[in-house]
C-alpha cells in the first residue's frame, strides 16, 4: 500500500514524512522540489510485540507501508506531468492540515485547517474534471463512429462524475458498482482516493485533549464523515522529538502530555481502517510477522499474501485469536482447550488472527 502526503506549503508534510519513515533526505540529494521522497514505514503494532514476547523469535517482521511526500499542491503544480503521475500512483492520501500556530512559519491568511482542506480539495477535483472533459470530448467522436456497450458505459459514468465534479463533490463520495470502478480505474483519478486528514496542532502541556478535540475545534467533523474520508490529529513537533527516543524514554515522554501512545500509531491505524485493511500474523521461534489483506479476505487469499503456493496448496488454516493464544501461553495449551481452530479455505480472517497455513505443496 502507497499513501501520498500531500498539503499546502509549509503545513509540516515533509517533517511527518521523516517521522513516519525516519528517513535522512539530506543524504540523499533531492534536487528537484517537485521530486516526491519514498519511504517504507513499519507499521507498529503492540499486538505483534506481545507475540514475539511469547516465541522469542529470531526475526520479527512488521508490516510496511509506503509513503510519498509529494511536493505542495496547487494549481501549476497539478499541470505537471511528473508531480500528476507520482500523485495518482498512491492508493490513499494523508492530507496535512496546519493548525500549529508559528509566526516564523509562512503561512497564507489565518489559521484555518478546514479552509485549507477545501482549497486543496477543489484543486484536485478540478485536475480530474480537466481529465473527465478531455475524454468525454474523445468519447463523442468515437461514438459517432461506433457505439459499443463498453463505451457507452463509460461515457454514462464519466458524465455523472463531470455532474458530480462540477458541483465540488469529489468522486469518492460517487457511488459506484464494482464494475464501474474497473472501468475507470485507469484515470486514476485524485480526487477518488481515500483521504485522511492530519492536522498538524501545535504543541502544548495538553496534547492528549488537544488531539481528541482538534477535529471538532476546526470544523472538520463534517468533511471528515464522509464517504472515503476520516480525521486524526498529531503534533509534528512531540513526534520528531519522540522518533529520537528510545522506548522507555518514548514512554515516560508521552505519558508527561497525557499520551497513551504517539499520534503516528493512530495516524497509520486510522489509514488501515479507511483504506479496510486488516492485518493477520504468522509465529514461531524462526519468525514472527504481521501481514496486511483487505478486510473479508478469505483464508485461502490470506495464505497468498504470504505465498501464492500457499493460497495454491491450501488445505486448512490453524486459527486463533492474538489474545487468546497470549491467555492460553502457549499453542498446546490453546489446542487442548479447543481454541485453536481448524478453519477451511472460505473462513473470513479476522483482524489480529494468527495463522498457521496448512498445505499441501
Ligand atoms: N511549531 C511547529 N512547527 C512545525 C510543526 N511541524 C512542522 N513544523 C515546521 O514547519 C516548517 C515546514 O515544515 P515542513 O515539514 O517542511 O512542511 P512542508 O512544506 O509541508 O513539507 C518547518 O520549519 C518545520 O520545522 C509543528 O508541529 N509545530
Ligand atoms: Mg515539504
Amino acid at each position: 500500500m502507497k499513501t501520498g502526503i500531500i498539503g499546502l506549503p509549509q503545513v509540516g508534510k515533509t517533517s511527518l514524512f521523516k517521522i513516519l519513515t525516519r528517513a535522512k533526505l539530506e543524504d540523499r540529494g533531492y534536487s528537484n522540489p517537485r521530486e516526491a521522497h519514498l519511504g517504507v514505514a513499519k507499521v507498529p503494532d503492540d499486538r505483534l510485540d506481545r507475540l514475539a514476547a511469547l516465541y522469542n523469535p529470531k526475526k520479527l517482521v512488521h508490516a510496511t507501508v509506503e509513503y510519498a511526500d509529494v511536493a505542495a499542491i496547487g494549481q501549476e503544480a497539478l499541470k505537471e506531468t511528473a508531480f500528476l503521475t507520482s500523485l495518482r500512483n498512491v492508493d490513499a492520501l494523508i492530507h496535512v492540515l496546519r493548525a500549529f500556530e508559528d509566526d516564523a512559519i509562512a503561512h497564507l491568511g489565518a489559521i484555518d485547517p478546514l479552509r485549507d482542506a477545501k482549497s486543496v480539495e477543489f484543486d484536485l477535483m478540478l485536475s480530474d474534471l480537466t481529465q473527465v472533459e478531455k475524454r468525454l470530448e474523445r468519447l463523442e467522436k468515437d461514438l459517432k463512429k461506433m457505439r459499443t456497450p463498453d463505451l457507452e458505459k463509460e461515457n454514462a459514468l464519466l458524465l455523472r462524475s463531470k455532474e458530480s465534479l462540477e458541483k465540488e463533490i469529489p468522486l469518492r463520495e460517487l457511488e459506484m458498482t464494482a464494475e464501474e470502478r474497473k472501468l475507470i480505474r485507469g484515470f486514476m483519478f485524485l480526487s477518488q482516493k481515500p483521504v485522511l486528514y492530519a492536522v498538524n496542532v501545535s504543541e502544548s502541556t495538553t496534547l492528549g485533549a488537544d488531539l481528541d478535540a482538534a477535529a471538532k475545534k476546526y470544523g472538520l467533523e463534517e468533511i471528515a464523515s464522509r464517504p472515503n474520508a476520516g480525521v486524526t490529529a498529531f503534533c509534528g513537533k512531540v513526534e520528531a522529538e519522540l522518533s529520537e527516543m528510545d522506548e522507555e524514554e518514548a514512554a515516560e515522554f508521552l505519558a508527561s502530555y497525557g499520551l497513551k501512545e504517539s499520534g503516528l500509531v493512530r495516524l497509520i491505524r486510522r489509514s488501515y481502517e479507511l483504506l479496510g485493511l486488516i492485518s493477520f500474523f504468522t509465529v514461531g521461534e524462526d519468525e514472527c510477522r504481521a501481514w496486511t489483506v483487505p478486510a473479508n479476505s478469505r483464508a485461502q487469499e490470506a495464505a497468498g499474501a504470504i505465498h501464492t503456493d500457499l493460497e495454491k496448496h491450501f488445505i486448512r488454516a490453524e486459527t486463533i485469536h492474538w489474545d487468546t493464544l497470549l491467555a492460553a501461553g502457549s499453542e498446546a495449551v490453546a489446542r487442548s482447550q479447543g481454541t485453536l481452530r481448524l478453519e477451511g479455505k472460505d473462513y473470513l480472517v479476522q483482524d489480529g488472527d494468527v495463522l498457521h497455513i496448512r498445505h499441501s505443496g
